[in-house]
């Protein structure tokens, strides 16, 4: 019998990762996408069947995490072994502008996934992850920020993930339920949304040294994040559902670097070398030279002039829009427990992550332009 696995957030970064490893463990995957104007499946697309045929292994359900009458609807239909709680308003600076929708999706929409389970009885059958993260950690009391390391949550998002982390323990201890939390520091890919630090500046990149964006605006560049991929961390989500015991960890790579680091190893990638000068809302960052063997080899020789003119050009510059009002300056996980017990360790070094995102960026953004000088409308 295959194992059914249910996922919220399906249509996310991690829900296209783990469901394509999900299905190439033999599960068949049940996916809680919300109605949108826009089919919105662009992540899941490659693993997409057609509802019309038989022995499908990915279905899809509409349905909305404030919603509870739909949620036990859906989990009383597929009576699923395991269920992975990622869906969230997961934009921390997003959650500073809709804080009462952030704590209904993130933190009652997690209690309602949990409270379905115990309605349904189906509390010794369905082992839930819950996709807590290094975000509680905030003002961080202590690093590397560890399983027992106290929390301070610096944002109506992560005061809205303490909810969903405790209730998720608190079920656990009360109903004897297999559920656990993944306190996952933050992972990146070609699938990130648009408006999260590592993709603004791979896509800006792109459409920079391809001639169609001229400059990077950018919030706080001294503040610190520990980066892994995507893919790595959504195999420690399914490692924490086949232990024995339920329980908490920590998935990191256990490497911080600035947001500023970041920027100048990516532009470096394809032979761009930034300075940085200047403080605070003044700070710049400009084109200084270029290594241009590696730009034909990375980015193709046709682009080459649009590039030699923005040599001596300041193309990062920072708008205080995108500051935020209580900042999370520096995350750094020790993941000890999961390498001793889930036997997991990452594969992407930050490195093989900024190419695997700049590869992808450089094409779908050539992609973009091309198909925009041949459209006619
Ligand atoms: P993401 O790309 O923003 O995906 C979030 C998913 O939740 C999307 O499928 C989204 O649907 C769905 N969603 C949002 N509101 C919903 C609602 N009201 N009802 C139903 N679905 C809703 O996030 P991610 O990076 O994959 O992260 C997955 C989870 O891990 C999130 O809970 C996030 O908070 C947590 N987390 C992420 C990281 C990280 O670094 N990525 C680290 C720690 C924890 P749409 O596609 O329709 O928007
Ligand atoms: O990429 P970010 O928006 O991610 P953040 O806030 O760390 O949250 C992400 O990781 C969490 C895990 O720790 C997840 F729980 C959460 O769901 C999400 O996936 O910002 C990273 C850093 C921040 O310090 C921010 O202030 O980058 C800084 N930053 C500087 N300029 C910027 C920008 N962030 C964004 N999004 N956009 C900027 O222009």
């Amino acid at each position: 019998m295959n194992k059914i696995a249910l996922i919220t957030g399906i249509t996310g970064q991690d829900g296209a990762y783990l469901s394509e490893l999900l299905i190439k463990k033999g599960y068949i995957v049940h996916g809680i996408k919300r109605r949108s104007s826009l089919l919105n499946t662009n992540r899941i697309d490659h693993l997409y069947k057609d509802p019309n045929q038989f022995d499908r292994n990915l279905v899809l359900h509409y349905g909305d995490m404030t919603d509870s009458i739909n949620l036990t609807r859906i989990i009383s239909k597929i009576q699923p072994d395991e269920i992975y709680n990622l869906a969230a308003q997961s934009h921390v600076k997003v959650s500073f502008d809709t804080p009462e929708y952030t704590a209904n999706v993130n933190g009652l929409g997690t209690l309602r996934i949990l409270e379905s389970i115990r309605l349904l009885k189906l509390t010794n059958k369905t082992r839930i992850y819950q996709a807590s993260t290094s975000e509680l950690y905030g003002l961080a009391q202590e690093t590397p920020q560890k399983e027992t390391t106290p929390f301070y949550p610096r944002s109506p998002y992560a005061a809205s993930k303490l909810y969903a982390y405790w209730i998720t323990i608190n079920y656990r201890e009360a109903y004897n339920m297999f559920a656990c939390n993944g306190i996952l520091f933050n992972h990146e890919s070609p699938f990130r949304g648009e408006t999260f630090v590592t993709r603004k500046i791979t896509q800006a990149l792109s459409r920079i040294v391809l001639g169609i964006q001229n400059e990077l605006y950018m919030g706080n560049l001294s503040s610190k994040r520990d980066w892994g991929h995507a893919k790595d961390y959504v195999q420690a989500m399914y490692l924490i559902l086949q232990q024995d015991k339920p329980d908490d960890y920590v998935i990191a790579t256990g490497i911080a670097t600035t947001i500023r680091d970041f920027i100048l190893k990516t532009f470096k990638k394809i032979g761009i070398n930034l300075l940085f000068k200047g403080k605070g809302i003044n700070e710049t960052g400009m084109i200084i030279d270029l290594d241009e063997d590696i730009f034909i080899t990375k980015v193709g020789e046709l682009y080459l002039d649009i590039i030699r003119k923005k040599i001596g050009l300041d193309v990062i510059k920072i708008n205080s829009t995108y500051f935020r009002p209580t900042e999370v300056e520096l995350l750094l996980g020790d993941a000890t427990k999961a390498y001793n017990k889930l036997l997991w360790k990452p594969h992407y070094t930050l490195d093989m992550l900024i190419d695997d995102m700049i590869t992808k960026d450089l094409e779908e953004t050539k992609r973009y332009i091309k198909t925009r000088h041949t459209k006619q409308y």
